[in-house]
């Protein structure tokens, strides 16, 4: 396959709540045409689709996107070219939280938490979406505030009764996050605790990776070799960090990491769309236009990929095997420094795109014209 075959099947699942207002705890900035509902988050992703042509399924965030009929949701979104992607499942936001969820020491709270899961899969099979994803917010802020142990346990069962939920044709994908909102000890903090119980779940249950997720200086791409290695990368929560979980567009802080990555992929052969890797975007924009920031994050994810595609696989072989350090790292970095874009606008034009998706978004007035017709109702925000 051609390196532009390779780029022309490539995927990207934009995030719903990316196009809601969002900000920090300090303050959350308004921004004028912003969603008031689902069905608008949903034509502002479908603008992103339209001019980069790579991103075709939405996420969508529950109860954030809650709606009376997913079946006209999902018509919708069919309307407009696009399909529901992942459900993500929310576990932060209820008072009756705050010493956990999954794993709280009261069965009762585990219950309810079981149950919102219940509810995940019956928008999945409303609206045809096949990824129930779980990130936990639970842990410790104290040592000896509850037990390590128990918590593990508790969540193992509280997983399986949610796994057992599922269709067949679902798979469970479970994040993992390495501190906040706990700050002694998160129930999955690590991509270990996160495939332990993966394992122990069944073959439909998959590890996300989402690269702000760890400590700083953490090797991501040897995470993601390994989980490649186990068949349990489910999908990646791309974004940026500078320092904590930044949700920074992503490729914006650290490129070569992006590239690093992508190179894994592309080595593993995991960017085919049947690898069952799903590469999702997890961003917000709290200061930046949000949906030129998503399309400039789509494009910094296809960079990365025709850069990772750049590198000639067989000669790599060889130059490792034969231990030509330096001609290895060369092929490696060679491939980082060509400037793809031309490619990339090529492929562009020949799928009768403009190769310039933001100039091209920019000029059709989309823009201007939800910052007129959106007015009164309330803006989507972080939290609705
Ligand atoms: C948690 O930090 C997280 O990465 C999870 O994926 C949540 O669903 C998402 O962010 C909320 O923005
Ligand atoms: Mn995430």
């Amino acid at each position: 396959m051609t390196i532009t075959d390779a780029l022309a099947q490539q995927t990207i699942e934009l995030p719903s709540w990316a196009f809601g207002n969002s900000g920090t705890r300090f303050k959350v900035f308004a921004q004028q045409g912003v969603p008031r509902d689902p069905y608008e988050k949903i034509a502002d992703a479908a603008q992103v689709h339209t001019y980069t042509g790579v991103a075709p399924r939405v996420s969508l965030h529950i109860p954030w996107d809650l709606v009376d009929d997913y079946d006209a949701l999902a018509a919708h979104a069919a309307g407009l070219g696009v399909s529901i992607g992942a459900i993500n499942s929310n576990l932060f936001q209820d008072d009756d939280y705050m010493l956990g969820s999954l794993t709280h020491p009261s069965a009762d709270v585990r219950k309810k938490a079981i149950a919102h899961h219940l509810q995940c899969v019956d928008v999945m099979r409303a609206t045809g979406s096949t990824d129930l994803k779980i990130w936990l917010p639970d842990g410790l802020n104290y040592p000896g505030q509850d037990s390590l142990r128990a918590r593990q346990d508790r969540l193992a069962d509280s997983l399986a009764e949610i796994y057992a939920a599922l269709d067949p044709n679902h798979r469970l994908i479970l994040e993992y996050k390495f501190f906040e909102p706990a700050f002694y000890a998160m129930d999955i903090p690590d991509w270990g605790t996160s495939l332990l119980h993966c394992l122990a779940l069944g073959d439909r249950a998959f590890v996300v990776l989402d690269t702000g997720h760890h400590a700083p200086g953490t090797n991501i791409e040897f995470i993601v070799a390994q989980l490649l290695r186990a068949g349990r990368l489910g999908a990646f929560d791309f974004n940026s960090r500078f320092y904590a979980d930044d949700d920074l567009m992503v490729g914006s802080a650290d490129p070569f990491q992006l590239f690093r990555i992508m190179h894994e992929i592309v080595q593993s052969g995991a960017l085919a769309p049947d690898s069952g890797v799903n590469f999702m975007l997890d961003q917000c924009h709290n200061i930046e236009p949000k949906i030129p920031g998503q399309i400039r994050s789509v494009m910094n994810v296809q960079e990365a990929t025709a850069k990772a595609l750049l590198v000639d696989a067989a000669a790599l072989l060889e130059a490792q095997l034969a231990g030509d350090v330096l001609g290895a790292n060369a092929l490696v970095m060679d491939a980082y420094n060509t400037d793809v874009r031309p490619l990339l606008a090529e492929l562009r034009e020949s799928q009768g795109l403009d190769p310039d998706p933001i100039r091209a978004y920019k000029a059709s007035g989309y823009a201007e014209t939800i910052i007129a017709e959106r007015v009164g109702g309330n803006q989507a925000g972080w939290g609705a």
